[in-house]
This record gives C-alpha cells, structure tokens and sequence, in this order.
C-alpha cells in the first residue's frame, strides 16, 4: 500500500486530529510541512483548489476535510478502530456538529488570550481567504461573553459524558469523536496561558485531555512537497472497491467533474475558488476561464485522475475527474 503522506502544520488543530489519530492506530506516515497561509503550489493542483488543511495523499488519492481522512484511515487500517462499541453514526454525527458548534467560539476565546499577537497579515488571510471574520483580539471582543456561552454549553455535554471517570467517551477505547473534542480543546490548551482552563472549564477534561495526548502521533518522517508531489505523479489512483459505483446519493457520478466550492474563501492568486472538501456537480457549462489553473507551471500530466471526495453522507466517497495539470 501507498504511504500516508499528511499535508499538515504544527499549528494546525485540525491537523493535530490527525495527527492523534495516527497515534491511536500507530501507524507510519510521511510528514509534508505546509506553510499557515497560501500559496502552497505544489498542494493546490493536488486538491483542485481546496484550501485547508490537513490534506491526506495516498499515492494519487487525495483526501480533503478530517471528516473524510477519518473514515479512509478507518478502511484503509482498521485496528484498532476509530469507532469503538459500534458508535461510527453517533462519532460521524457528533464529530461533525463539534466541529460546527465550536470552531468560531473557540477561535474567539483564543484570541482573547492571544489575538493581539496575531501577525496583521494572518489576521488578514483568515479574514479574506478563510474564516470570513476579523479574529484579532479588538473585533473578537464584543462577543467573547457569546463564545464563552457557546463552549461552555458544548464542554458540558462531553463532562456529562465523562463524569462517571470513564477513560473515554464510549468507555475504555478511544475514538474518533475523543479525537475531535480533543481538537478545539487542544486550539486553547496548547496556546493559551493556564487561565483558559478556567475560564472555558476545561479542568475537569484535564485527565481526558492527557489521555488523548498520550496516544502520540505514530511514526512520522519528513518529506518535501516535491516529493509528495512527484509520488502522486507516479502513482495510479488506488481502485475503488469499497463502495458501488455511481452510488453517491446526490447522483454525482465516477468521471465527473467537481468543483470544490467555498462560500468565501479565496485560495489565493490564480484560483477563482477555493474548497470546502465537498465536491458538486459541474453545473456551469461554460466555466470562468483559468478557474482551476494554478499559477506556477507544472510538468506535463502524468496524474490523469484527482480524485476528489464528498462529505455528503460522512463515507469516503470518490469522485473521478479527469485532470491536467500541465
Ligand atoms: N472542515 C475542515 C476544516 C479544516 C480547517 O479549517 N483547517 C484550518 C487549519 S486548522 C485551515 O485550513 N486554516 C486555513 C489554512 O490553513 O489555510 C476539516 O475538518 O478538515
């Protein structure tokens, strides 16, 4: 099998939940460095566009979105399992509100502890090109008492969850969803000064936090974005046995062309659209010029299919485009 290559870093709190993951199922992976921000060339023309991170590369799969590189990692090695005493629906579920419920909530109570320390230029990215908001401390102010509301609510069900001093969430395994309350909590723990435990409760999860911790990251060993780039080029996308073809419920079909879509992202110069891991249907017949271009030139293609995958129904679903990248 291909390696695990993560595109990721070290900053990056949805990377660190792949990054436990990893650990959770001690695997060996290849660690690519991005940089915080865009441009990240040799990234973009693997993902379509897609702007965040992490990314997962197997060979010439691309994985985009933790809610998908979860599930592919749970395939692709299933033991020990992300799911634990048959929770995948509840851990999928769950996972996916987490993360909704509590992102821009936590980023506020960051950036009480640290937003006067983001550099103008980061504050500026995460404004244009990402969160669509301004996250220094001054704009994040004024809402601090909501956010504080928001975590507190989202914190107590997890201590509800863990209040009978149970190792994890369902029991003595961990699992997917541990990891993605791990997450956030890890955004505030890792950054900010020891108050935020009090000030977003987190105490009481301390034990919980240091269990997950404890999982580690695996086995990772460094490699360049050229060389991730050039192992995609020389690999074949692995076939798609797992799932029937042309299942996907919202009717896209293998082959098709997708487009990652974003809201209000920009995912930098040369790219009319940034991803947000969800692949639609090519609805537009005639497509803005250049719109998946990549600025930097590339070699001639050797990579024929980027596969691009759905967070639809929360499977790794795989969809096939045709690409160039020449
Ligand atoms: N829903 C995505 C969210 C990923 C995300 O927002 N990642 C952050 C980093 S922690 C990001 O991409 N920030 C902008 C950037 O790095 O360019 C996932 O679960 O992977």
């Amino acid at each position: 099998m291909a390696e695990l290559i993560l595109h990721h870093y070290e900053l990056s709190t949805f990377s660190e939940k792949i990054r436990a993951a990893f650990g959770l199922k001690k695997l060996a992976w290849r660690s690519v460095d991005t940089p915080p921000a865009p441009p990240r060339p040799l990234l973009m023309p693997l993902t379509g566009g897609y702007r965040r991170i992490p990314v997962l590369q197997v060979g010439a799969d691309i994985y985009c979105d933790t809610n998908i590189i979860l599930p592919a990692l749970e395939r692709l090695h299933a033991a020990p399992t992300f799911y634990p005493a048959g929770s995948e629906g509840v851990v999928r579920g769950l996972s996916f509100a987490w993360g909704r419920a509590m992102w821009i909530p936590t980023i506020g109570v960051l950036s009480h502890f640290i937003g006067d320390m983001f550099p103008p230029e980061f504050i500026k990215d995460r404004k244009e090109g990402y969160l669509g908001i301004d996250i220094s401390k001054a704009a994040m102010a004024p809402s601090l008492s909501l956010n504080l509301q928001r975590v507190h609510a989202q914190y107590a069900w997890l201590k509800a969850a863990l209040a009978d001093s149970r190792r994890f969430i369902f029991g003595d395994a961990p699992s997917a969803l541990d990891l993605t309350c791990y997450q956030t909590t890890f955004l505030l723990r890792k950054n900010c000064p020891p108050e935020v435990d009090t000030m977003a409760g987190l105490a009481p999860l301390a034990a919980w936090y240091e269990r997950i911790a404890a999982l580690g990251h695996g086995t990772p060993r460094p490699m360049t974005a050229d060389e991730a780039f050039a192992a995609a080029k020389a690999a074949t996308p692995a076939p798609v046995t797992h799932m029937a073809p042309d299942s996907d419920p919202s009717g896209l079909r293998a082959g098709q062309t997708v487009d990652g879509h974003a809201r209000r992202q920009r995912a930098g110069p040369g790219f009319g659209n940034a991803g947000r891991g969800r692949c639609r249907r090519d609805r537009d017949p005639s497509p803005r010029p250049g719109r998946w271009r990549s600025p930097h030139p590339l070699p001639a293609a050797r990579l024929r299919r980027r596969r691009c995958l759905t967070q639809g129904d929360g499977h790794d679903h795989h969809r096939h485009q045709q690409t160039d990248l020449s």
